[in-house]
C-alpha cells in the first residue's frame, strides 16, 4: 500500500493521520511519505522512493538508521525480556555513562521522552527552590507539558498565556516569557518577580525556531542572572545533548547548567529521556526526596541498550563531531552559493551539525528574525528538495540534521538538489550548466 492510501487510512484512526503534528506536512502542504525502512542516511517510502534523510527521526539518529552495533545490542537486550518494571543493570550503566560524560552531573533519572525530562526537571527546580515561576523563551520548544505550552502574552512582562486548548490559565500563569538572545528581557523578569523564579529553561541552541545559536555572552549572562537571583539554570539538551559533542552544550559553550535534560540521541532511536544534575538537587527526587516523578517504562532495558550502544560509539570516535561539522558547513556553504547564484535572499544558520536555511535577507539572531522568513519560498524549496530525494523537516522552524552517516556525496547531492530548487524558486531555467553549488573538488 502506498503513502497516499496509508495516509487516508491513518486519518480515519489517528488525529491528522499522525502521532505527532509536524509529521502531517501541514506547514508545507502536500501529503507525507510513509517511511518503511532506513539504513545509514537513507530512507525508503511506501512507494519505493529513496531519500537522503536529513531529519534522522528529529535528531536521535546521529549515527544513521539501523546502525549494526546498535541493532546488535537491542537484539541482545530484547532476548532477555522487553521490560521488567524493576531495576536492571543496563539503566545503571546508562546513568553511570551520563555521569561520566556530562559535565557537572552526579545523578540521573531516566524517563521516556524529552517532554517528560523537561517537565520533571522543572518540577524538581520548583521543589528544590520552593519557588513557583519559570522563565522560558518565546519560540523555544521543550515538549508538550502544560507549563511549556505557553506563548508570549501581551503586556510588558510577558506573562504566559496558554498556547494550546486545554492548558489552563493556572497552568500557564507561572511561566514567564523572555526573548532568546536578549538578556535584558530576562533581567526584567527577575526584577519584576523578585524571589519568585525557580528556574530559567533554555535550549542552549534554539533549534525549534530553525537554528539560532546563542549570541556571544548570552548563555554566560543567563548563568550570572540565575546566580544573582537564586534561580536554577536548566539546559534543555534534548537536541544539543551528544549533538554538539560528547559534553553537549555545557562543554561546547563552557557554561554550567544546574539541571540538564536529554532525549533523542540518548535513546539511539528508542523512546528515552533523562534529566540530570548535581547530587544535592537530584536527591530531592522520589523516593529519596519530596519531588515525585515516576514511569512504568523508565530505564527500559531495550531502550537503554540502544542508547548505550550509540553513546559508546560516539565515545570511541569523538572525531565524528568534527567530521559532522565539516559536512554541515559544506552544506551551509552550498546552500548560500545556490541562493547567491539565483539571487534568492537566504540566510543559513549553523551550529555544529545543525543547519537551517531562512528565506530572508536579514540575519536571523532571534525568534522575531526567524519569523520574517518567507514561508512560501520555504514550501517551494522543501517540495523541490523532496522531489529530488532530499528528505528535510517539513517546517521552516526545524533543523537540518547532518549526521555521521552522511557521506560527502550525500552532501553534494543535497547541494545539487538545492541548485534546482533555487532555480525553481527564482523562476530561472532549472539545471543551468556550470559547477553545481557546493560541489566538492570543483
Ligand atoms: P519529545 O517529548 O518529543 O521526545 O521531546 C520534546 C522536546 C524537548 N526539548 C526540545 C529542545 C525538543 O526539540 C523536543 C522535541 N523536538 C521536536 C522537533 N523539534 C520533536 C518532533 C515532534 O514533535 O514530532
Amino acid at each position: 500500500m502506498g503513502s497516499l492510501e496509508l495516509f487516508e487510512r491513518a486519518k480515519q484512526v489517528l488525529p491528522g493521520g499522525v502521532n505527532s503534528p509536524v509529521r502531517a506536512f501541514r506547514a508545507v502542504g502536500g501529503n507525507p511519505p510513509f517511511l518503511t525502512r532506513g539504513e545509514g542516511c537513507r530512507v525508503w517510502d511506501a512507494d519505493g522512493r529513496e531519500y537522503i534523510d536529513f531529519v534522522g527521526s528529529w535528531g536521535p539518529l546521529i549515527l544513521g538508521h539501523s546502525h549494526p552495533a546498535v541493532l546488535e545490542e537491542v537484539e541482545r537486550a530484547m532476548r532477555d525480556g522487553l521490560s521488567f518494571g524493576a531495576p536492571t543493570e543496563r539503566e545503571v550503566k546508562m546513568a553511570e555513562l551520563l555521569v561520566e560524560v556530562v559535565p557537572g552531573v552526579d545523578m540521573v533519572r531516566m524517563v521516556n521522552s524529552g517532554t517528560e525530562a523537561v517537565m520533571s526537571a522543572v518540577r524538581l527546580a520548583r521543589g528544590a527552590t520552593g519557588r513557583e515561576k519559570l522563565v522560558k523563551f518565546d519560540g523555544c520548544y521543550h515538549g508538550h507539558s502544560d507549563a511549556m505550552l505557553v506563548g508570549a502574552g501581551s503586556g510588558a512582562l510577558t506573562q504566559g498565556v496558554p498556547d494550546s486548548a486545554g492548558v489552563t490559565r493556572g497552568a500557564a500563569q507561572d511561566t514567564l516569557l523572555a526573548k532568546f538572545n536578549d538578556l535584558n528581557s530576562v533581567a526584567a523578569l527577575f526584577e519584576a518577580n523578585p524571589g519568585q523564579i525557580a528556574a530559567v529553561v533554555v535550549e542552549p541552541v534554539a533549534a525549534n525556531m530553525g537554528v539560532v545559536p546563542p549570541a556571544e555572552g548570552f548563555l554566560p549572562g543567563l548563568r550570572q542572572l540565575c546566580d544573582r537571583h537564586g534561580a536554577l539554570l536548566i539546559f534543555d539538551e534534548v537536541i544539543t545533548g551528544f549533538r554538539l559533542g560528547l559534553g553537549g552544550a555545557q562543554a561546547y559553550f563552557h557554561v554550567k547548567a544546574d539541571l540538564v535534560t536529554f532525549g533523542k540521541i540518548v535513546g539511539g532511536g528508542m523512546p528515552v529521556g533523562a534529566y540530570a544534575g548535581r547530587r544535592e538537587l537530584m536527591r530531592q527526587v522520589a523516593p529519596l526526596g519530596p519531588v515525585y516523578q515516576a514511569g512504568t517504562l523508565s530505564g527500559n532495558p531495550v531502550a537503554m541498550a540502544a542508547g548505550l550502544a550509540q553513546i559508546r560509539l560516539l565515545q570511541e570516535r569523538p572525531e565524528v563531531y568534527g567530521e559532522i561539522e565539516t559536512k554541515a558547513e559544506r552544506l551551509a556553504q552550498g546552500l548560500r552559493q545556490c541562493a547567491g547564484k539565483y539571487g534568492v535572499p537566504l540566510q543559513v544558520n549553523r551550529c555544529a551539525g545543525l543547519v537551517c536555511p531562512y528565506f530572508t535577507a536579514a540575519p536571523v539572531r532571534s525568534f522575531d528574525d526567524a519569523k520574517r522568513s518567507d514561508l512560501d519560498r520555504f514550501r517551494t524549496y522543501f517540495h523541490a528538495m523532496l522531489a529530488r530525494g532530499i528528505y528535510l523537516a517539513p517546517s521552516q522552524f526545524e533543523a537540518v540534521f547532518v549526521n555521521a552517516s552522511h557521506a560527502d556525496e550525500d552532501i553534494e547531492a543535497a547541494c545539487a538538489a538545492a541548485d534546482a530548487a533555487f532555480a525553481a524558486l527564482a523562476g530561472a531555467e532549472s539545471g543551468s550548466e556550470g559547477a553545481k553549488c557546493g560541489s566538492f573538488g570543483s
